[in-house]
């Protein structure tokens, strides 16, 4: 069974708060998703948002659909809401005056791509309009604050909803920074992303949620200390120590922050 990320501890733990259901730009009451694995709709091409597509949901996770567009590689999946307002049933693109356009990467020649359509459509089962959902209105500026938590997409593995915290506030936009990861994942966005969930959206929903990383600057994680890595086993030695066996494998120890760690011990990792 899978046991939900306890965060009123956590806010407890890292004193901090989580930031208020009114800074997102998510439902109050939460939709249904009776999308099916295979069900076909229009989606915007992420990597060219001027193009609408054909895509079909490969999965479904809580309220989100991870999406792959007909004629592309499996490489290039994305996630969307069931109330993102970047997909709709099939034939909305023509009502509109618009024309279905083949993916970035289309597989094939792009002459092909009339009879991929009809083939890739005939006999499918189209999500139906009554499964859309309409997009919910949002804040109607960032009322988000420095150093409040939250749940947020990885965008670097976008199948992935994380704990994060407001690390900075720049007119529209906020920093999503990544609890107990280094860096390499934080990111820029608007305060009214799809992609950002006030703290609890995930069990609610029935997502998964990543816990904090462990590897930690801000101190803001459950161990309390810092993770340090021990760079170089094969300096400790014991006077029966044999030297000709392969040195161990590089293991993890956790620290205490007034630990100032000693020669063998790289803070820095
Ligand atoms: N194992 C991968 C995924 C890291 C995910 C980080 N998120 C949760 C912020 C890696 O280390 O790159």
């Amino acid at each position: 069974t899978y046991l939900p990320f306890d965060w009123d501890e956590y806010l407890r733990e890292t004193k901090s708060i989580a930031a208020p259901y009114e800074c997102f730009k998510q439902a109050v009451t939460f939709p249904q998703n009776e999308f099916k694995i295979g069900m076909k709709l229009e989606a915007l091409d992420p990597r060219n948002v001027t193009s609408t597509c054909i895509a079909t949901v490969v999965y479904i996770q809580g309220l989100r659909l991870r999406l792959r567009l007909d004629g592309s590689d499996n490489k290039n999946d994305f996630w969307r809401l069931v109330d993102s307002s970047e997909i709709h049933t099939i034939g909305y693109c023509e009502k509109s005056g618009g024309m279905l356009q083949p993916p970035l990467g289309f597989r094939m020649n792009a002459s092909s791509w009339p009879m991929f359509l009809l083939k890739t459509l005939n006999g499918a089962e189209m999500a139906p309009s009554k499964i859309f959902q309409r997009e919910p209105p949002g804040p109607r500026t960032n009322l988000f604050q420095i150093g409040q938590k939250l749940e947020a997409v990885d965008k670097k593995n976008p199948q992935l909803i994380c704990c994060a915290t407001v690390g900075n506030i720049k007119q529209d936009q906020i920093y999503v920074t990544f609890d107990g990861w280094r860096g390499a994942f934080d990111y820029w966005c608007r305060y009214d992303s799809r992609d950002i969930f006030p703290c609890g959206w995930c069990a609610k929903t029935g997502h998964p949620l990543q816990p904090p990383g462990q590897k930690n600057a801000a101190g803001n994680n459950r161990f309390k200390g810092r993770t340090l890595t021990v760079v170089n086993t094969s300096d400790i030695q014991s006077p029966e120590a044999d030297t000709s066996a392969p040195p161990p494998p590089p293991i993890t120890v956790y620290v205490y922050k007034t630990c100032t760690g000693g020669p063998l011990v790289d803070v820095t990792q």
